[in-house]
């Protein structure tokens, strides 16, 4: 089943106009709807529900629900959500730029301006959610776990590093909807090559990452020396907030080495355990930088 209260957090990274808990109680509230609806969005179909494995089987998180159950639904019961979702995969350079200005300007600084396209691709999914949110079946894929997190609740469970890091990349699934592959190294470091489109490449270990066009996101998945092969103006470089704060000025007070080598821009954080090397890339922008919550 769809783990909630891991998705709970993925969506205060976009700002989504949805609060953050509500009950299991065997009946859906306008939280749990809107919240239903967003999943919806953002997971109900067959790339997400891949890519969802890939992280599961990456980082072999505690939370390791299937997202088939989302993208079953709508195929079974509301398609019109696939053309909302195209609708956000054509937004992504929106969605990008507002988690960049966040990264940059710090939180709160991007507030309101991805309001119309939720306007655009949510209302419709909440409509729906809500004229169907007495049916069972519906109840039991969206009545939410609510995790008390003071008291000895056996539904909290507590996130350790690899659960974290999960999390930060299905973050990175809502940034980058239109992604064509996501793809983790092994631990143990390896090589990814990107396509035409957008991908969302996780590097452990050392690794060389070749983005190809598209905007792609190269992703900080854990220690090693990452080379990126191919940095573009239009890519981006995303770090997991947990480890490297929320901010740019959070993500280069941890830097312990800059060097401008003739082979590339070479960084180093917490005492080079963390390097990443842009080949042939030597200033990068600002808003090339991106912090993802977990
Ligand atoms: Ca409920
Ligand atoms: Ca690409
Ligand atoms: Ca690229």
């Amino acid at each position: 089943m769809v783990q909630k209260l891991m998705l709970l957090l993925v969506m205060v990274a976009l700002a989504c106009p949805v609060p953050a808990y509500a009950e299991k109680d065997g009946v859906l509230d306008s939280q749990e709807v809107q919240f239903a609806s967003w999943l919806l969005l953002a997971f109900g179909k067959p790339e997400a529900v891949a890519a969802n494995d890939v992280i599961v089987r990456a980082y072999a998180p505690q939370f390791n629900g299937s997202w088939q159950p989302l993208a079953d639904y709508v195929t079974a019961n509301a398609p019109f959500i696939g053309s909302l979702q195209a609708t956000l995969e054509a937004n992504q350079a929106r969605l990008v730029a507002y988690v960049a200005k966040e990264t940059v300007y710090g939180y709160g600084a991007a507030k309101g301006s991805l309001d119309d396209l939720w306007d655009r691709v949510l209302d419709p999914i909440v409509a729906h959610v809500d004229s169907v949110k007495t049916d069972p079946k519906v109840i039991a894929l969206f009545d939410a776990d609510r995790c008390d997190e003071d008291g000895d609740d056996s539904a909290c469970i507590e996130l350790e590093i690899n659960d974290l890091l999960a999390d930060m990349c299905r973050t990175a699934l809502t940034v980058f909807p239109a992604f064509k592959t996501f793809q983790i190294t092994s631990e143990s470091g390896g090589r990814l090559n990107g396509t035409d489109g957008t991908d969302i490449l996780v590097s452990r270990g050392d690794t060389i990452l070749w983005g190809g066009p598209g905007a792609d996101a190269f992703v900080v998945g854990w220690v090693g020396h990452m080379v990126i092969e191919d940095f573009g103006p239009e890519d981006s470089i995303v770090f997991p907030s947990d480890f490297f704060g929320d901010t740019l000025q959070d993500i280069v007070s941890k830097l312990h080495a800059v060097s401008d080598r003739p082979e590339g821009l070479h960084v180093e954080f917490y005492d080079g355990a963390v390097q990443i090397t842009f080949r042939n890339v030597h200033t990068i922008d600002a808003f090339q930088v991106l912090a993802l919550d977990s």
